[in-house]
């Protein structure tokens, strides 16, 4: 197989709501969606790096310019650039994670479909269904929070997570919890907005029998989340602090996370979250997925590797109806609270083509 063009295509979603969180509230998702032409066929993949590098150092014009002047060229000039050998050939340049994650998945799509082998399959998925959670934003009242709540749980999801920042944390959690009762798995995610000072006020949040608070402190606070284990009752799980599989061993080894929030855009693609979900299904730490707002393309992949056995919490993996009003594939929906797993070669879905050209913003081919 080789790699005969990549289309880089820009679209611009609006979210049918403000996504709030405590480093900025999205209102658009501006997604590069990388398409690869190979010998052996195509393949699509989303690249999960926002506007704005505020989640992580990455934004989307960024990765764009990465994959043009450096990655794309290094995968071309690969004899064979089959999946496997993607990671090893970008090794050379540092970070820019999302980005690798979405050239390599385009590539692992176009040669799975080439094979007709789902991704699901080819990660070692256990399950044709995932339990679906819901990430709620921080809203302007507790009231709104109260409402927003509701509706998910009417709709079916079978888990609520809710951002939190400093001013927006005790409160909103205390009265979610009056509202819905003890049986209601609920979480909580920092985005990283706290530090070790804070873990008295942390603790506040103990009498609510959270599942785990995720990444309350700094991206590299690995040793200080490891002391706050001990200083608060709710389980720490970790998100943007995990980049590799290695990130996540030392982390597992200090004792700084007792669960992990898999995001392949975060870890660099796939085949470093399966050997992520690998290490901690052998250490005895559950994981689950995490999403970054996602279309059906993005989606439909995060759903295979959800399928994996210790992927045995709820994860961000929720319908299309939660963030778009119209989507890019056939719409994701709930059935009594879970996703269906693709099945279908590849990621298993097909991009919409006319709703994608209505949407698109932007087109570059690179022909290397
Ligand atoms: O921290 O998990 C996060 C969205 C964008 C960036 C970071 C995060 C999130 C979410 C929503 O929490 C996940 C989703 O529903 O896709
Ligand atoms: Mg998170």
């Amino acid at each position: 197989m080789r790699l005969t063009a990549v289309e880089l295509r820009r679209l611009e979603l609006p979210l049918v709501a403000p996504f709030r969180t405590s480093f900025g509230t999205q209102t658009v998702r501006d997604v590069l969606l990388v398409h690869v032409v190979t010998t052996d066929g195509e393949g699509w993949a989303e690249c999960a790096a926002a506007r704005e590098p505020r989640y992580s150092s990455e934004y989307v014009d960024g990765a764009a310019e990465v994959l043009r002047r450096f990655l794309i060229p290094a995968v071309a000039d690969l004899p064979d650039p089959n999946p496997y050998a993607i990671a090893p050939a970008l090794s050379q340049f540092k970070g820019h994670r999302m980005a690798k994650a979405a050239l390599e998945t385009a590539v692992l799509d176009a040669s799975l479909r080439a094979k007709g082998v789902s991704l699901a399959r080819e990660l070692g998925a256990v399950r044709s269904r995932v339990a679906a959670g819901v990430s709620v934003g921080i809203m302007d009242s507790i009231e709104e929070l109260l409402d927003a709540v509701d509706r998910y749980l009417e709709a079916g999801y079978l888990r609520i997570k809710l951002k939190i920042a400093p001013g927006w944390d005790v409160e909103p959690v205390r009265a979610v919890r009056e509202q819905v009762g003890d049986d209601v798995l609920l979480q909580v995610d920092a985005n990283a907005a706290y530090t070790l000072a804070d873990a008295p006020h942390l603790a506040r949040l103990d009498p609510y029998d959270l599942l785990l608070i995720e990444q309350p402190l700094g991206d590299e606070d690995l040793r200080e989340h490891a002391l706050l284990t001990k200083l608060i009752r709710t389980p720490v799980c970790l998100d943007e602090s995990i980049t590799s599989a290695k990130a996540a061993a030392d982390a597992i080894m200090l004792g700084a996370t007792s669960v992990i929030n898999i995001k392949p855009s975060r870890v660099g693609g796939y085949l470093e979250a399966k050997r992520i979900h690998d290490l901690c299904q052998a250490h005895g730490v559950p994981v689950w997925c995490g999403g970054m707002l996602e279309t059906g393309i993005g989606r439909a992949a995060n759903l295979a590797l959800a399928a994996l056995p210790n992927f045995t919490l709820p994860g961000d993996t929720s319908a299309s109806n939660r963030y778009y009003a119209v989507d890019v594939t056939e719409p994701f929906t709930l059935d009594n609270g879970h996703l269906a797993v693709p099945a279908g070669p590849g990621v298993g879905v097909e991009p919409c083509m006319d709703v994608l050209d209505q949407l698109t913003t932007a087109i570059e081919v690179i022909s290397p």
